[in-house]
């Protein structure tokens, strides 16, 4: 049965998935009435859309979890370092079950339309159902991957088979046994699902454009000892992971130019035998900067990288080339047997690199120079419109009628990521310019994010004012100190969904903040603690009585 949605509320929040759970159970705390919404037939976010063979954490599952409460983190138990989608589902219904969420919440709902009315300081928000909600907040929780990128190619209606975007990976799943699939992308996802699918296949033709530098997962499985080892340290991950550069537990320790090159490679060595992204994470942070740093420790993965494919075609085809791009200045995905699923008779690796995907004919994939790859089955790994796309996906208008998508459309901006000018009382979480996917552990951003929200509105109305918007120097400063650093880095210089580079025609800018996680937090800090300088707050119910 679905929730029907309330006339009149203080905050609606968009999205189930983790930022969303927790924004909402924290306005409840406050005592607001609010409500949530969401597209999917339940919680998850991310964890609900993302059911493709293979889906699974690339962070340790335990640094994952919420630190707002000791007791939901402590009765939860994972079964496995990486666990799948369906266990981390299953965590993030046990959450809505333990908060009491989904009283609050109308799935099967899409918010198509929200207006903004200067005169009473309100939203009005229209959903797909007809209904109209009347909310002083409106708070964006819709995820920083979730506008999947579905209709990539021409022809993609015409294919005989099923074709589906990973991110829309039907629930009942897909026969995929003696099927000839394709795999079109080789991101985190596309990763996941190749490794996966391989073995049950007849025939996998993977389409490959930029090889990636992979990293091999070790995922132990956790019992009693692991679930003591991780929960009896829970005050002291919550309080380091918030502070550290990206929201991991691990941080920077070494400088590349302290080492000699003996104990560089040992550094690497043995923090690649980690099995994690501490070797992208907390190796040397030069590879972010420096050019030179960054092609040794590139080199030292593309050699792990061409041990294991032996094959000179293949490692063509899969491994980045000097010069390409650095290590870590695009997602980098950790793998389980992933090159080795090549060396496999059913795979083939097509590069796409030069003779690009033209479109989708009924018998399968065809290339620019004619060649059709016939298939039964395309699975599209093709990725997201990021940190935009869901939002800007909204038909939003600000004060003065001002549309979200069209600003975003010239220059994606915001202040500190969590609001925008010109949209009063529209907050933001997983939003361009905050750190987000791309350098950072998604719960530990979110977390801070949802809760400087709930800090902001209870701060508010402290100061008896029910608006907030930040200003246009306040946003320009902001604007500007990101792309100070994040124009610093070796990142902005690449192309992929880290830079909007993905999108046909979205503007160009380092999409998440690069200053490192724990210095976000402070300056978030600082912002509240200063009287939010970069706002302009005021009092629409007070005027509006007047
Ligand atoms: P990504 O990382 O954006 O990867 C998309 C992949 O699809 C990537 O290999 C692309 O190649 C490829 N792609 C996209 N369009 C095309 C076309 N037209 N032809 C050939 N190949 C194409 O998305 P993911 O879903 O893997 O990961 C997104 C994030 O989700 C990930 O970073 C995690 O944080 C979770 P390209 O590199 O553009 O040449």
């Amino acid at each position: 049965e679905r929730n029907p949605v309330p006339a009149q509320i203080d905050a609606l929040v968009i999205g189930a998935g983790v930022a969303g759970l927790y924004q909402l159970h924290q306005l409840r705390g406050m005592g607001l009435k609010v409500h949530g919404v969401d597209t999917a037939t339940d919680v998850g976010g991310t964890w609900y859309w993302n059911r493709y063979p293979g889906a699974k954490f690339d962070s340790e599952a335990y640094i994952y979890q919420y630190l707002f409460d000791e007791d939901l983190y402590k009765d939860w138990t994972w079964s496995e370092r990486f666990p799948g989608q369906r266990e981390i589902e299953r965590w993030m219904h046990y959450v809505a079950d333990r908060l009491d969420l989904r009283r609050d919440i109308s799935f099967s709902t899409t918010i198509t339309r929200a207006t903004y009315d200067e005169d009473i300081g309100r939203w009005t928000v229209e959903t797909d159902k007809g209904e109209t909600i009347d909310a002083r907040y409106l708070i964006g929780c819709t995820g920083m991957l979730s506008a999947p990128l579905e209709d990539r190619f021409p022809g993609q209606a015409s294919f005989k088979g099923k074709i589906v975007h990973t991110a829309r990976y039907p629930k009942e799943g897909l026969e995929l046994e003696g099927k000839r699939v394709a795999v079109i992308g080789t991101g985190a996802t596309g990763i996941q699902v190749i490794q996966t699918i391989a073995p049950e296949v007849e025939k996998l033709t993977v389409f490959v454009r930029t090889p990636q530098y992979v990293l091999p997962m070790k995922n132990p499985k956790y019992g009693p000892a692991e679930a003591a080892w991780y929960k009896d340290r829970f005050q002291e991950l919550k309080s380091n992971i918030p502070r550290t550069f990206t929201g991991f537990e691990y941080d920077f320790k070494n400088k590349w130019a302290d080492l000699s090159p003996e104990q560089r490679r040992a550094v690497l060595e043995d923090i690649h035998a980690d099995g994690s992204l501490k070797l992208w994470l907390a190796s040397f942070a030069e590879i972010f900067f420096d050019e030179t740093v960054s092609e040794e420790v590139s080199e030292f993965v593309r050699e792990k990288m061409r041990a294991r494919l032996k094959d000179e075609r293949l490692i063509d085809v899969l491994v980045p080339k000097p010069g390409d791009y650095g290590f870590g200045t695009h997602r980098v995905p950790l793998e389980t047997q992933y090159l080795e699923t090549y060396l496999r008779d059913n795979v083939e690796a097509v590069s796409v690199r030069d003779n690009p995907i033209a479109e989708i004919v009924p018998e399968g994939v065809k290339l620019q120079d004619g060649t059709v790859h016939e298939v039964d089955t395309i699975i599209m790994a093709v990725g997201f419109d990021a940190g935009s796309g869901a939002l800007a996906r909204i038909d939003i208008a600000g004060r003065d009628g001002v549309k979200l998508a069209e600003e975003w459309g010239k220059d994606i901006r915001t202040t500190l990521g969590l609001m925008k000018h010109g949209f009063p009382n529209l907050f933001m979480t997983g939003a361009p310019l905050a750190p987000s996917a791309a350098l950072c552990n998604m719960t530990t951003c979110l977390q801070q994010q949802t809760e400087w929200i709930t800090n902001c509105i209870r701060d508010l109305h402290q100061s008896g004012s029910d608006v907030i918007e930040p200003t246009q120097e306040g946003e320009d400063a902001w604007v500007r100190h990101h792309d100070e650093t994040a124009d610093a880095t070796l990142i902005a210089k690449t192309n992929s969904w880290y830079t909007g580079s993905n999108v046909p025609g979205k503007p160009r800018r380092v999409l998440s903040y690069t200053g490192g996680v724990g210095t976000y937090r402070q300056k978030c800090d600082e912002m509240a603690a200063s009287g939010y300088p970069a706002f302009a707050m005021s009092n629409a119910s007070a005027q509006q009585q007047a």
